[in-house]
């Protein structure tokens, strides 16, 4: 591994601010610039081949990134990608563990947006890797027509131990900001009859289980008595999604004002949203229905977060109840119904992603087994410690790696010693000072904060 730790010093080093008791743990890393002229950056993987797997988000390419020099490849562009808002374009990727090695399952799997039949959707597409031209080859569309739109479109991918491809699907935005008027889906299960059809509209707010053909698992969950892709329900806009050891699956999400969530993924289980925001405690989060508004229609009303017209339906999380409920292991932040919004701002950090910490020998001591959380609107990245059996939080999250930038995914050298960071080229977040700003230290880059402190 000295190869790694050689080229980190001929990237050469920068400083990065760090203060306060909580970010002590900063001390013990120094930051280095791998790459730059990405862009937007969305998914970055540490591949079986030793790169740096990317997807361009714009630029709708898959580059790979050699960790050791910093140098990119092209692997594919795709041009059937639409890419024409914040979250849409060229979205998750997973690389099958066996790529390279000899099994013939040389795959990468990619999540976009592109021109379905009745507007923008969103696919997963399969690759072949071609190891003699670097490229990926023979696209093979797994599932197509998934639901798709200009807000919290979701479409983080993983494979887990199971061999299952593993896919978050936002709710669209519904009830909110520019899409007030639409109804929000996230509690909505398909009926048998539109799973015969391959109707997914329902998909909304939901992590699916698919398949590597795309077909549904035998053993997904059977909700009101039907099988689909569906694997949980209930959710925001997941765009974190992780597994770590002994297959636990985590997902972060973004919520609304307060309560981004991190959560342990089960089978079957509803995370409560939009009845829910965090943990069903009452506090600061109202359901407020806009598409159902009567007898005003909703599209003769003016969307506001703090003024809601007497039309619009509300539903407090105590009047709601799920047998099937599951609450975070976290929340990033909860604050009580007396926080002002107004003068104290949103708490929340956008997370844009998630990492799992599980090394051990050699490690980053006391990290393991850790959630790695990258914050877009806190230029941060927190780190949340589970407990030995994964199942909960212990103690709140750490404050790490504060510079100007919009965090947006993070992969993991396998020796545990250096955190990969993806950065978005451009955007609002907030600064070493706390101030915010849209001066960003590393657009469209990999930044890595190496451990330099004691094994
Ligand atoms: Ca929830
Ligand atoms: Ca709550």
């Amino acid at each position: 591994m000295e190869r790694y730790i050689a080229a980190f010093v001929l990237l050469g080093l920068i400083q990065f601010s760090s203060d306060s008791a909580q970010s002590r743990e900063d001390d013990a890393f120094s930051l280095g610039v791998l790459t730059t002229g990405l862009q937007y950056p969305w998914e970055i993987s540490w591949g079986p081949d030793d790169y740096i797997w990317v997807t361009e988000r714009t630029a709708k390419r898959v580059t790979r990134v050699n960790p050791i020099d910093g140098s990119k490849e092209v692997a594919v562009t795709i041009d059937e990608v639409i890419q024409n808002v914040a979250q849409d374009g060229l979205l998750g990727l997973a690389v099958h563990p066996e790529l390279g090695k000899g099994s013939g399952a040389d795959y990468a799997y990619v999540a976009y947006t592109y021109l379905g039949q009745m507007g923008l959707r969103l696919k997963v597409r399969r690759f072949s890797f071609d190891s003699a031209r670097h490229t990926l080859e023979d696209p093979f569309d797994i599932i197509t027509e998934l639901p798709a739109h200009d807000d919290h479109l979701g479409g983080r991918l993983a494979i887990g131990p199971d061999e299952k491809l593993y896919l978050t699907i936002g709710d669209q935005g519904g009830n909110w900001l520019q899409n007030y008027c639409n109804p929000n889906l996230a509690q909505e299960l398909p009926t048998a009859g539109e799973v015969q059809l391959q109707d997914w509209g329902s998909y909304q707010g939901k992590v699916l289980r698919l398949n590597l053909d795309g077909s549904i698992p035998v053993d997904n969950p059977s909700l009101n008595g039907v099988q689909s892709h569906i694997f949980s329900y209930g959710h925001r806009n997941p765009q974190g999604l992780v597994f770590g050891r002994d297959g636990a699956l985590y997902a972060s999400e973004h919520g609304p004002s307060t309560d981004d969530e991190l959560n342990l993924v089960e089978s079957g289980k509803n995370y409560g949203w939009p009845q829910v925001a965090g943990y069903r405690d009452g506090q600061a989060y109202v359901y407020f229905n806009w598409s159902a508004s009567e007898p005003e229609s909703c599209s003769d009303l003016v969307f506001s977060t703090s003024e809601v017209p007497p039309s619009v339906p509300s539903e407090t999380e105590d009047s709601w109840s799920h047998s099937d409920f599951q609450p975070p292991i976290q929340t990033l932040f909860t604050v009580s119904s007396g926080y002002d919004f107004a003068a104290q701002g949103g708490a929340t950090i956008a997370p844009s992603s998630l990492g799992v910490y599980t090394t051990r020998e050699g490690g980053i001591p006391g990290w393991a087994d850790s959630l790695l959380v990258p914050g877009m609107i806190k230029g941060r990245m927190y780190r949340q410690q589970l407990s030995a059996d994964g199942s909960s939080a212990v103690g709140e999250p750490v404050e790490l790696f504060r510079t100007a930038n919009r965090y947006r995914d993070i992969a993991i050298h396998p020796n545990g010693r250096t955190i990969y960071v993806a950065t978005d080229n451009a955007g609002r977040t907030t600064g070493v000072t706390g101030e915010m700003t849209q001066v960003l230290d590393h657009p469209g880059a990999i930044v890595q904060f190496h451990y330099t402190g004691q094994e």
